[in-house]
């Protein structure tokens, strides 16, 4: 379906009542013109819910129509147990708790993987804790036998939290470490692991871990190889608006440089069981302002994801009217970081119809598309 841009929503921005500052950032979108760091943050700080939703509604049916979309997917964690300690994390276990945990085995992964068999998935989301014995042979391995079993099944795995470590154990610099699991099978990459960019923040929530530098390095590498990615952002913690700002600033230049990201992915702080449970969740309305400046700001992404399982299925389905364009899949509930952190969903999953029949509701058009966003299946007509 295409969507033509009545200069009504335009014209109504433009004459309502809104400051100067923001009246030019208006035009500037309208005009497709890409906005700088300090309007960003002008946006954060200055602009009302309805000037946000209606110029990311802008820039969202401008790139992606009427569109929602969605995939059939299943995660696999292969473990809870973690070197790392990041305070937010309400799901790893030290590896010296790790009779808490548990560690799975190649066998036991490809059991997960056989269950799907009989199912139309389309994607595996892999991703987890970091510990030793998981290393580049034990993914290798991995999926090798996954593409084995089913050649068509697309892996989604592994942050540079975790390739930053894997590479180092095995002595081999990203490009060569990259090569092998791309060879194994390896599809793209999530976009976790990102946090916030800022260094001092970023030391402050989650210490030791791959830096902003070697975690943008790592997908500049992959997107070079001919890959894609995702990227996210954890917000709503002890962030400022200028740090998002930041954050998004250091994607888009990359992005400039590659293409190579699908889909950014904010994900909003949750608060339970964790080192950081003091620190108040912001409220939905927060998260529809940050979908909105997200969308706003990243001129060059073209997706962006409201990710159900984490910020709850009410406030996904309003975002698609804030700048969001996709809702993740299915996920049957084989994901365990966000029920742990006090999530709304605490067994995400959602048949297709579910998610069709979401999308629906708030008079968008539901298409199935795989990882690489290439349509599988357009809901409009059926
Ligand atoms: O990097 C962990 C986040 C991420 C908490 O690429 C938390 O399609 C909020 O990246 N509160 C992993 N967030 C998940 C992830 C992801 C999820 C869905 C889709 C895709 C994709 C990627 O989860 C971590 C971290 O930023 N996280 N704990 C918490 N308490
Ligand atoms: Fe480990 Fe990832 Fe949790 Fe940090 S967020 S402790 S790296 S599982």
């Amino acid at each position: 379906m295409n969507i033509t841009h009545s200069s009504h929503s335009s014209t109504t921005l433009l004459n309502s009542g809104v400051s100067g500052n923001l009246k030019a950032i208006a035009q500037k979108v309208y005009a497709g013109e890409r906005i700088t760091f300090e309007e960003g943050v002008t946006l954060y700080k200055e602009a009302s819910l309805g000037f946000l939703g209606t110029l990311a509604n802008f820039v969202r049916e401008k790139k992606n129509n009427n569109y929602v979309y969605f995939n059939h997917n299943f995660h696999i964690e292969p473990t809870n147990i973690c070197v790392y300690a990041c305070s937010f994390c309400s799901y790893s276990r030290l590896i010296k708790h790790r009779e808490q945990g548990w560690e799975l085995t190649v066998e036991q992964i490809m059991a997960i993987i056989k269950k799907y068999d009989e199912q139309a998935v389309t994607e595996v989301h892999i991703t987890g804790g970091v510990v030793p014995k998981q290393d580049l042979n034990f993914y290798t391995e991995l999926f090798s036998q996954i593409k084995k079993h089913r050649p068509d099944l697309h892996i989604k795995a592994l942050t540079p939290v975790e390739l930053h470590y894997i590479f180092k154990k095995s002595k081999l610099s990203y490009a060569e470490g990259l090569k092998v699991l791309k060879e194994a099978g390896l599809g793209s990459m999530p976009g976790g692991g990102a946090e916030i960019f800022d260094k001092d923040i970023r030391d402050k929530i989650a210490g030791g871990k791959c830096s902003t530098e070697e975690w943008l390095s790592i997908h500049e590498i992959w997107h070079g190889m001919g890959c894609h990615s995702n990227a996210t952002m954890l917000y709503g913690h002890i962030e400022t608006f200028e740090h998002r700002i930041d954050h998004m600033e250091r994607l888009r230049q990359l992005q400039d440089k590659t293409k190579g990201f699908n889909a950014f992915i904010p994900l909003k702080f949750r608060n339970k069981e964790n080192e950081m449970a003091h620190v108040p969740e912001v409220s939905v309305i927060e998260d529809l302002r940050n979908y909105a400046v997200a969308r706003i700001y990243l001129d060059n992404f073209q997706h962006i994801k409201a990710y159900w399982a984490m910020i709850g299925r009410n406030t996904a389905q309003l975002s698609l009217n804030f700048g969001t364009d996709d809702l993740d899949g299915t996920i049957d509930d084989t994901t365990k970081i966000y029920s742990m952190a006090g999530a709304e969903e605490q067994s995400p999953k959602l048949s297709t119809q579910e998610l069709v029949d979401l999308i629906r509701a708030v008079g968008r058009t539901p298409v199935e598309r795989d990882t690489l966003y290439n349509i599988i299946k357009d809901h409009s007509t059926i």
